[in-house]
């Protein structure tokens, strides 16, 4: 064997769209062929929903590979990690007889979700809702303040944890800072010190076992011929640089991010799989030019939402739901150098009399056909559709592509000719094997 075929392939796993595309399914599905699940950026504002023989588990920080035995599960770097919510997390996975403390590995240099994070998160929104400014509609969980602290050289890390004199000091500091914020400016209560401190303290005792040079493994289990999973949470619309900014989360979801935020280099990102659910939703606010309204029976709207059980993993929301904007999704396979693609949630489709697939937009008189990048323009921007007949035979839980309705494949196949990049698999269901595989 040559030294290049003896080392591991690594996929990453990225989401197309505004997030909820099915990614924890795939994620769960590959770790068949992978040593590890690495994430790498978000962090429990992440929802993945999994459903292994018919058992649905909800995940938020820790990597979807923790479902499957053996499989080591890494925090990268570009992870904010909330350590109340993480312990929360393994202790309800644990209650389910899974195995987590022993192959959870957390990089140190994650910058650390503290209460003042949330408390800043949910008075700024409040703020920006009264002020008539609009809010974001964030999940609350102090994903944006974290991150800005972490841009400002100033955050606390994992890494701090272990040193008490240094993460008082770096607490006191940053606490005063949040504090001023949170009473002269968002008019909220101040926090005190202590039992932040004490709390921390407590905490980092249980979190030091599982902490790692996340980045260094990663290398070693390539170097053994055993192959990473990079699991991407959010979508490349709610990224920070590319989507529709401000309405955005305060990370980079694509697929670049994968090296940067787990430590490994950018030749290593093998092969990057774009997750694109078969329609398009969106949790929060801003633009999304081919949004139907949901809560009229009858309606297409209605029926993607409530056969698609579109609701938020993390904070129940209503997803909002509209036809899959082909527009959109060219733009995300450039900025992710997408390799194929996975459709998901397909049979949420079936029984549809009319498909409709936006194919560009009019904005201002002229015609375009990919998504502008000023949230103002999208908000502008008309929806030109192509319309195809649908399907009333089932998908769920198809396996093989000739076993898809005809007008399936044929809506497919022009989805692909569209946006410019091969459909790989399609996910017919939620459970593990309900999946077509093409290449
Ligand atoms: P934040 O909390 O600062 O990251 O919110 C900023 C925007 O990013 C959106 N966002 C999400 N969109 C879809 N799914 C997400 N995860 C959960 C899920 C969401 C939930 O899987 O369902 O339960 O509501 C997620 N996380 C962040 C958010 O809606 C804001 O638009
Ligand atoms: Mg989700």
């Amino acid at each position: 064997m040559t030294e290049q075929q003896q080392r591991g392939r690594n996929v990453v796993v990225i989401g197309t769209q505004w997030g909820d595309e099915g990614k924890g399914k795939v994620v769960d599905w590959l770790t068949d062929h992978a040593a590890g699940v690495v994430r790498f950026q978000g962090g429990h504002n992440a929802g993945h929903t999994l459903v292994i023989r018919g058992k649905k588990t909800a995940l938020q920080l820790i990597p979807s590979g923790i479902m499957r035995e053996g499989v080591a599960c890494y925090i990268g770097n570009g992870v904010v990690v909330d350590p109340t919510h993480l312990l929360g997390e393994i202790e309800r996975l644990e209650a389910a007889g899974l195995e987590v403390r022993s192959r959870l590995f957390i990089s140190e240099s994650c910058p650390l979700i503290l209460p003042f994070h949330v408390e800043v998160d949910r008075a700024r929104e409040a703020l920006r809702e009264s002020s008539g400014a609009g809010k974001i509609g964030t999940t609350g969980k102090g994903i944006g303040p974290a991150y800005e602290d972490k841009v400002a050289r100033r955050a606390l890390r994992v890494q701090d944890l272990k040193h008490p004199e240094r993460f008082a000091r770096k607490l006191r500091e940053l606490l005063d800072l949040h504090n001023f914020v949170l009473e002269g400016y968002l008019k909220a209560p101040r926090l005190e010190f202590q039992p932040i401190y004490d709390q921390a303290m407590q905490m980092a005792e249980q979190l030091k076992p599982m902490l790692a040079d996340v980045g260094v493994r990663i290398h070693e289990t390539n170097l053994r011929g055993e192959n990473m999973l990079f699991e991407g949470a959010q979508g490349t619309l709610l990224d920070i640089d590319h989507g529709t900014y401000p309405y955005v989360t305060s990370s980079n979801c694509v697929a670049g991010n994968a090296a940067a935020g787990s430590g490994v280099g950018p030749d290593k990102l093998h092969y990057i799989l774009g997750i694109t659910k078969a329609y398009t939703t969106r949790v929060g606010s801003g633009p999304f030019p081919t949004e139907l309204p949901i809560d009229q029976e009858g309606t297409v709207g209605h029926h993607l939402s409530t056969v698609g059980q579109e609701r938020g993993t993390v904070t129940g929301r209503a997803r909002r739901c509209g036809w899959l904007d082909a527009a959109a999704l060219k733009r995300s396979i450039l900025i992710n150098g997408v390799s194929g693609l996975c459709i998901t949630k397909l049979d949420v489709l079936d029984g549809l009399k009319e498909i409709q697939v936006c194919v560009g937009y009019e904005l201002e008189g002229r015609k375009i056909d990919i998504l502008p990048l000023d949230a103002d323009e999208i908000a502008a921007c008309k929806p030109i559709y192509e319309t195809f007949p649908g399907w009333t035979e089932s998908t769920v839980g198809l396996t093989q592509w000739d076993q898809l309705p005809l007008n399936a494949r044929r809506y497919l196949e022009r989805v692909q000719a569209l946006i410019g990049a091969p459909i790989d698999m399609v996910s017919t269901g939620p459970d593990r094997e309900h999946t077509i595989l093409l290449r």
